[in-house]
């Protein structure tokens, strides 16, 4: 695998969880393959479960992991080709690139859409000029569009804990302070869209997600009946995605606490497994009662996060 952004790279998904719960029962048994390789992992934002998941995932393997974040003692990145650099950026990303490609095997990116222009978030600016000028394997650890060792984590773990062979998914809205990303909720809905299961999407008017990822989803504006009969719950906060709003893209158009994820929620799906990527924030999204519950899986599921890349290190590993 040279690229990890879409469920497709997987290839079969069936056999990728096969992987995974083998990984999973005995999580060092590849510990030789990724001897004297490096991965290297390059977060232009903030971050704990990626940081910390994929650092673990690589040692498993055997491999050396080398972290930057880039706005905590490197120079300030360039992204823009042709632009004077008379500004407070240092370096540029097209020199920046190939230098730390050159001290790696694998490298791990993480950079957040910038909410600047819609054409350059959707069009992966950023993660595909790492594509292009690295030569080495590139896994998104969330990029402007989809974070999908989140979504590998969601599957394992949805897979770990269904009481049903179809069970019902509904991706929920919840109310935030801030314009959060579209990642986490787009990837989700590219990943179940490709799982056997029946998903449903709910949100207030205007935040719908964009087609490439939602594809043929059932959207339901009325989150209480979203929920009936839920089994698993996956609460996420996203900005405008700018779909129906081409003008409003990043913005926050809602703050209803309504929308929050309460116990009177819960109370109308099938006793549904409530699940969340964190970081969270208690009684915006969800509130202490729901989150605390045994029905919550939010652990388990960040706990998955180490599984979904060691899969990931070990498919790019066999590749090199
Ligand atoms: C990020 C987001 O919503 O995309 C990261 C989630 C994994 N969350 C925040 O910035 C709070
Ligand atoms: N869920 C997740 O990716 O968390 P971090 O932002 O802490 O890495």
């Amino acid at each position: 695998m040279k690229v990890f952004q879409h469920v497709s790279d997987l290839g079969n998904l069936n056999t990728a969880l096969a992987e995974a719960f083998e990984i999973k029962k005995e999580r060092y048994k590849y510990n030789e393959l990724g001897r004297n390789k490096t991965a290297l992992l390059i977060f232009f934002n903030n971050s704990l479960r990626t940081r910390l998941s994929t650092q673990k995932a690589a040692l498993n393997l055997g491999m050396n992991v080398i972290v930057l974040d880039v706005n905590q003692g490197a120079w300030k990145l360039e992204t823009e080709r042709g632009v004077v650099m008379d500004s407070d950026k240092s370096e540029h990303l097209l020199e920046a690139i190939p230098v730390m490609a050159s001290y790696c095997d694998i490298i791990g990116v993480r950079s957040f859409a910038t909410f600047e222009s819609r054409k350059d978030d959707y069009e992966e600016k950023i993660l595909n000029q790492f594509i292009q000028y690295s030569g080495k394997p590139v896994f998104f650890m969330e990029s402007a569009t989809v974070h999908p060792l989140q979504s590998f984590a969601d599957l394992i773990t949805m897979e770990e804990y269904k009481k049903t062979a179809r069970p019902k998914v509904v991706l929920t809205w919840a109310p935030h302070p801030k314009a959060l990303p579209q990642a986490v909720p787009n990837s989700f809905a590219e990943w179940m869209n490709a799982a056997d299961v029946d998903f449903v999407v709910t949100h207030p008017k205007g935040y719908e997600l964009d087609p490439k990822f939602v594809g043929n989803a059932r959207v339901e504006y009325d989150q209480m009946k979203a929920f009936e009969g839920a089994d698993f719950i996956y609460a996420k906060n996203w900005s405008c995605p700018g779909v129906t709003c081409p003008e409003d893209y990043g913005k926050v158009l809602c703050k209803d606490m309504s929308w929050t994820v309460d116990e009177a929620h819960m109370a109308v799906t099938n006793n549904a497994f409530f699940m969340h990527c964190l970081p969270v924030r208690r009684n915006m999204i969800v509130t202490d009662g729901v989150i605390e519950a045994p029905t919550s899986l939010v652990i388990p599921e960040a706990a998955n996060r180490e599984i979904s890349a060691t899969v990931v290190l070990k498919r790019m590993l066999e590749s090199l």
